[in-house]
């Protein structure tokens, strides 16, 4: 295991490196704030490892991060008005955009965005509105990004279709007589669910929905808080900005603040909140409306709880094959982050009605 340390010391740091401690609660990356003493005072950083085995192209990721900072900096110079921050790439000692250690895995450090915050969990209206408007906000910054820009650091990621074929590859079929009952309950509601895993491809596939740049990864945590404000004021891990739908972050964004609890919780305390699922689309469409489309609204319903599916199978699926994608804190996480996206899943479905009552309501006003 490289030293965190160690690498945070071939970073271009205008001051004296005081701590580097293990930070926040990713499923990938390994992620380290560092804090520098300088002419400024103390300021901090975010080092990180890139997970070889999920993204095996990590320069291509620095690559986007530079094309996303070029079309977006100039953009948020022209408004001062609307705070907005972008975190930015420090250099290495050698003026390269990352390192790489003696394992050959890529580190890369980035400014953190001060005075902010991060959510485990929605606590608020106002809260989710701005959570929306923060992912509105990204999509319309970023829309006209030109798509043959930007790699595909992650293929098939989010492709419905191609999980339930990794799925089918490492699932035992019939299961194992000794599963245990959950993991004879996901087997179960995955096979009761795997049609309705076309249905965003499928749209695509006939032109209703269309290719165009997106976060990849809106979930709550990802979006930070003005500790003054309250105000959204940036989306951070950019790895996976890459072209997609916008029903992937719309439908990722939904599914984790609207699981009021938050993603790692006991099965009781799971269900999609309507009031937060209300209050996102509020502050999301309007930012979008002069490019979403008919068929874009027409499809939210289906987003969100594809996305719910998609990741509960995800998580399963890594389960099954030893845990090799998502890291796990505890023998088991996975099979039971597993179950928790799948009782969201049936909370969504129980509600569909209502969802997409809100979905027309919010539609009207946009
Ligand atoms: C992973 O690394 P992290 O925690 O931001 C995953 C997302 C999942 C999320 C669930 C590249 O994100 O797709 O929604 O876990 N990122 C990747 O917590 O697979
Ligand atoms: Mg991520």
């Amino acid at each position: 295991m490289t030293d965190p340390a160690a690498i945070a010391r071939q970073f271009a740091f205008l001051g004296e490196i005081l701590s580097v401690d293990e930070y926040g609660s990713g499923n990938v990356n390994d992620t380290y704030l560092v804090r520098v003493a300088g002419g400024q005072g103390i300021r901090d950083f975010i080092l990180q490892r890139l997970s070889p085995t999920v993204f095996p192209r990590p320069e291509q990721i620095m690559h986007n991060l530079r094309v996303l900072d070029n079309h977006v900096r100039p953009k948020l110079l022209a408004s001062p008005n609307q705070r907005w921050e972008l975190p930015s790439i420090v250099p290495s000692l050698s003026g390269a955009d990352y390192c790489r250690d003696d394992d050959g895995a890529v580190w890369r450090t980035q400014t953190f965005i001060a005075d902010t915050q991060t959510f485990d969990a929605i606590t608020s209206e106002a809260q989710a509105e701005e959570a929306g408007r923060a992912l509105g906000f990204f999509h319309a910054l970023i829309h006209d990004l030109p798509a043959h820009l930007l790699h595909d650091t992650l293929p098939g990621f989010h492709v419905t279709p191609g999980y339930l074929a990794h799925y089918a590859a490492v699932a035992p079929s019939p299961p194992r007589p000794d599963s245990s009952p959950e993991a004879l309950f996901c087997h179960q509601f995955i096979d009761e669910r795997k049609e309705a895993g076309e249905v965003l491809e499928a749209a695509r596939a006939r032109g209703e929905l269309h290719s165009c740049p997106i976060h990849g990864d809106p979930k709550l945590t990802n979006i930070l808080f003005s500790r003054d404000t309250g105000q959204a004021i940036s989306l951070i891990d950019l790895d996976t900005v890459k072209p997609g739908l916008l029903h992937y972050d719309i439908g990722d964004c939904l599914r984790s603040c609207c699981n009021a609890a938050g993603e790692d919780v006991p099965l009781a305390e799971v269900s999609f909140n309507l009031a937060y699922c209300a209050a996102i689309l509020r502050g999301y469409l309007p930012q979008v409306a002069p490019f979403f489309s008919v068929a874009d609204y027409r499809y939210l319903y289906d987003a969100v709880r594809l996305i719910t599916f998609e990741l509960g199978l995800r998580f399963f699926s890594d389960h099954l094959a030893g845990d090799v994608y998502f890291r796990i804190r505890r023998p088991g996480q996975n099979l039971h982050r597993a179950m928790v996206q799948f009782a969201l899943c049936q909370s969504i479905e129980a509600q569909e009605r209502e969802i997409k009552k809100i979905v027309a309501e919010c539609g009207k006003h946009a």
